[in-house]
């Protein structure tokens, strides 16, 4: 049973995954992301569960890794460290995850947030990288990702300064798709989620996967990717459903196959 989360769900598809860690304001221990990844590996293998999203609290989404627990671990500690295997079961997870984000969104707080396949903000959010505080840099993807999403201007100036981006910004910047007064971001996040989880599952998979490529690899090879993805959908029960469905003037029901 975790301790540093509240789940809730699968409701409607979506599973609700609330970061609990108030007194250090959802920094990412060992603790809490070693059951945040042992609950997406069970959401993996569940088909209920067909998205998921992941908040925090109002006051922070994550202040970053906890810096106490960072403290105790020199050299030999950081390359054993077991939050790489967590880290590695989040970027797995095939799922796709909308993060719903209210106040700091600091450091490992906003490498988790970039995880997410689609961030909605509250207009209080603070979206930061400031382990060059700290005399570190970002090690869970925090470079890479941040320049994809906002351009390497802004996450230049983010990573080298620690300074953070209002929510404002971050929508103006692309790391976020919309931002919501606070009360309702995971209300939102919700709606998103719910409306995805009735879409096709092997059609948002794909989908999913060819958006991912759109990062990873050159044109040509996303396109092809995406040309074989399309095909492969011709293959499936819900792609006839949601045809007869449109044809039949009906809503359609998707069951994954
Ligand atoms: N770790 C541990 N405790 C934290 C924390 C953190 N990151 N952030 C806040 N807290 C704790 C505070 O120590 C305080 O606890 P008490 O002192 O009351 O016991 C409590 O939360 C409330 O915080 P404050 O009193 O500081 O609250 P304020 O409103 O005054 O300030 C703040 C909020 C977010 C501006 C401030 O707390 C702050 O600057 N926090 C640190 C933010 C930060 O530097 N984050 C980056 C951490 S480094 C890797 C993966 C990931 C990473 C690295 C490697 N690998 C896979 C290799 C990531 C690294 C990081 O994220």
């Amino acid at each position: 049973m975790p301790n540093h989360l509240i789940v809730e769900g699968p409701q409607l598809g979506v599973l609700s995954i609330k970061l609990h860690r108030p007194e250090a304001l959802n920094a990412l221990n060992t603790a809490l992301l070693a059951e945040l990844a042992d609950t997406l590996i069970a959401a993996q293998d569940d088909a209920e569960v067909r998205t998921v999203v992941i908040t925090g609290s109002r006051r922070a989404f994550a202040a970053g890794a906890d810096i106490k627990e960072m403290a105790e671990r020199d050299l030999v500690g950081m390359l054993e460290d077991p939050r790489q295997r967590h880290w590695s079961t989040i970027t797995r997870f095939s799922k796709p995850i909308i993060a719903a984000v209210n106040g700091f969104c600091l450091g490992g707080g906003c490498e988790l947030a970039m995880h997410a396949d689609i961030l909605i903000a509250g207009e209080d959010a603070r979206f930061g990288q400031p382990e060059i505080n700290l005399g570190i840099m970002p090690g869970a993807g925090g470079t890479q990702r941040l320049v994809r999403a906002v351009g390497k201007a802004l996450a230049t100036q983010m990573v080298l300064t620690g300074e953070p981006i209002s929510a404002r910004r971050a929508l103006e910047a692309g790391l976020v798709s919309e931002i919501t007064q606070p009360e309702l971001t995971v209300e939102r996040a919700i709606a998103v989620a719910e409306t995805i989880a009735a879409k096709a599952p092997l059609a948002v998979r794909l989908a999913r996967e060819a958006l991912h490529k759109a990062e990873d690899t050159d044109l040509a090879t996303g396109l092809r990717f995406e040309r074989h993805a399309f095909t492969l959908l011709a293959g499936t029960k819900d792609r006839e459903e949601g045809i007869h469905a449109f044809q039949e003037k009906r809503p359609a029901t998707f069951n994954g196959h």
